[in-house]
């Protein structure tokens, strides 16, 4: 059996770790700071399994030990959003919690792959890359995913079809100035500029450039978790069972979309070695001009942390 470990049993390490466990295909361990929590939620999810009839290992712990050898190692741990506040307001606070879970975690784990998921991502998958000293193909991060997940529900709700109809695109850092790509997004094939008029699709981009934004205001103490950890682990299954999927990932770019030296949400191939590919697409001189804008944010948080 695979092992991951999920840094962070607050709310979308935990519920990562019930999806994870429906899905049977790895033994877990849940990592927090605060003294008995991840023990709590792990006995809690493990006596679950009965009922789900599935056969994983599920132990908390506030140490790493337990996390040796993971082959993957998902990063949540830190501070959530609240009303008000935006995702980079927790660069610095997020930064040295950041610092210290990645030094444990690769002293325990140096083969595994990193999926972060800590705000603000763009910035903080960076620092995991240069704190671990992993190659670039075993750190990414989450986000891409999610805001295509969210691009999808609207779009649905749009049309009134089936979410499985449904394919979105959203590039660039997990941000406001994300970048959905209308072009790039499908119902059953069809480009979604053949389908809805512009004023709808705007609208579309408006919600899921502000999707983070719209769950931080109805919960009011905390961020989404449900679509996100949905999201992470749609990411490890792909590398666990070495899918080759294509899912947008923020990725450390090496002049891939004329972008060096930061990590920014781009098509990859996900498979048993990480990120086996980068996906370059076409872009029209508008969009690239949107991504460069989103990469250029992504730029300023990594300047002030100095990575
Ligand atoms: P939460 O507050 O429910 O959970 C965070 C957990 O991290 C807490 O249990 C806390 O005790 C723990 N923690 C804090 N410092 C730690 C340390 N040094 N070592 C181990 N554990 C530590 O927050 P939630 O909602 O789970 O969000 C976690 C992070 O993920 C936030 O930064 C949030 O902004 C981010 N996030 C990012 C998403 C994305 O799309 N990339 C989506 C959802 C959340
Ligand atoms: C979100 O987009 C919190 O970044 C997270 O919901």
């Amino acid at each position: 059996m695979s092992k991951v470990s999920i840094i962070g049993a607050g709310m979308t390490g935990a519920s990562t770790a019930v999806w994870l466990a429906g899905r049977e295909i790895a033994d877990l361990v849940l990592v927090d700071i605060v003294e008995g929590v991840p023990q709590g939620k792990s006995l809690d999810l493990l006596e679950a399994l009965p009922i789900l009839g599935k056969d994983v290992d599920v132990v908390g712990s506030n140490g790493y030990e337990a996390t040796a050898g993971s082959d993957i190692v998902v990063i949540t741990a830190g501070f959530p959003r609240k009303p008000g506040m935006s995702r980079d307001d927790l660069l610095r606070t997020n930064y040295d919690v950041i610092r210290a879970v990645v030094e444990a975690v690769v002293k325990y784990s140096p083969n595994a792959i990193l999926i972060m998921v800590t705000n603000p991502l763009d910035a903080m998958a960076q620092a995991a890359l240069k704190l671990s000293g992993f190659s670039r193909n075993r750190v990414l991060g989450m986000a891409g995913v999610l805001d295509s997940a969210r691009m999808s529900t609207f779009v649905a709700m749009e049309l009134g079809v089936s979410v499985e109809n449904v394919h979105s695109f959203v590039l660039g850092g997990h941000g406001d100035d994300m970048v959905p790509l209308p072009r790039y997004s499908t119902v059953a094939g069809i480009p979604l500029p053949d389908l809805l008029p512009p004023e709808k699709i705007a609208a579309i981009v408006e919600r899921t450039r502000k999707g983070g934004a719209e769950i931080v205001n109805l919960l009011k103490t905390g961020s989404a978790y449900y679509a996100p950890s949905a999201a992470v682990v749609e990411m490890v299954e792909a590398i666990l069972k070495d899918k080759k999927k294509i899912l947008p990932c923020s990725v450390y770019l090496d002049g891939e979309y004329g972008i060096k030296g930061l990590f920014v949400g781009v098509p990859v191939k996900l498979g048993a070695r990480g990120v086996e590919q980068i996906l370059e697409i076409r872009l029209t001189p508008e969009e690239k001009a949107a991504l460069e804008k989103s990469a250029a944010s992504v730029r300023e948080l990594v300047q002030v942390l100095g990575l």
